[in-house]
């Protein structure tokens, strides 16, 4: 099935920049389904799994501390819906803003590769990891959208 879940997150630049709302309405107005929904300060151990692809990376040390600082929290989500993994990377735009398409998320709001606001997971495999990793299943809500007849068909 194309029903299927993806994790997002505002980074802690996307959150201080106020770009909470203006995000969450892109998804919702897309049609996808919130689920899943926190602000939390990642610990060290949970950005370092979240990341694990990414260890020996010369930015990585950085990466971990701007995403666990606690300067601001991460707003945490699982949004759900036809195609949402690869619909999501599309609305986030290419990781390094400058390569992103103009209307993404990335090319409208921001600069820097290192303060790209937004995560998506990249595939199903992650999806289900980054999921699991970030929520524990009782804070995920199972609820039937009235639009999803007229956004599923
Ligand atoms: P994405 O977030 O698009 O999945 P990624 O998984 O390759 O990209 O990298 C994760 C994050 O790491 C990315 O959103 C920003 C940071 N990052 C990646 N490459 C970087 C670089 N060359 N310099 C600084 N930060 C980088
Ligand atoms: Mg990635």
């Amino acid at each position: 099935t194309n029903q299927e879940r993806t994790f997002i997150a505002v980074k802690p630049d996307g959150v201080q920049r106020a770009l909470v709302g203006e995000i969450i309405k892109r998804f919702e107005a897309r049609g996808y389904k919130l689920v899943g929904l926190k602000l939390t300060v990642p610990s060290k151990a949970l950005a370092g799994k979240h990341y694990a692809d990414l260890k020996g990376k010369p930015f990585f040390n950085g990466l971990v501390d701007y995403m666990t600082n606690g300067k601001a929290p991460v707003v945490a989500m699982v949004w759900e819906g036809k195609d949402v993994i690869r619909q999501g990377r599309r609305m986030l735009g290419a990781t390094n803003p400058l390569e992103s398409a103009p209307g993404t998320i990335r090319a409208d709001f921001c600069t820097a590769i290192g303060r790209n606001i937004i995560h998506g997971s990249d595939s199903y495999e992650s999806a289900l990891k980054e999921i699991t990793l970030w929520f524990n299943e009782n804070e995920l809500a199972d609820w039937v959208s009235a639009n999803a007849e007229w956004t599923d068909a």
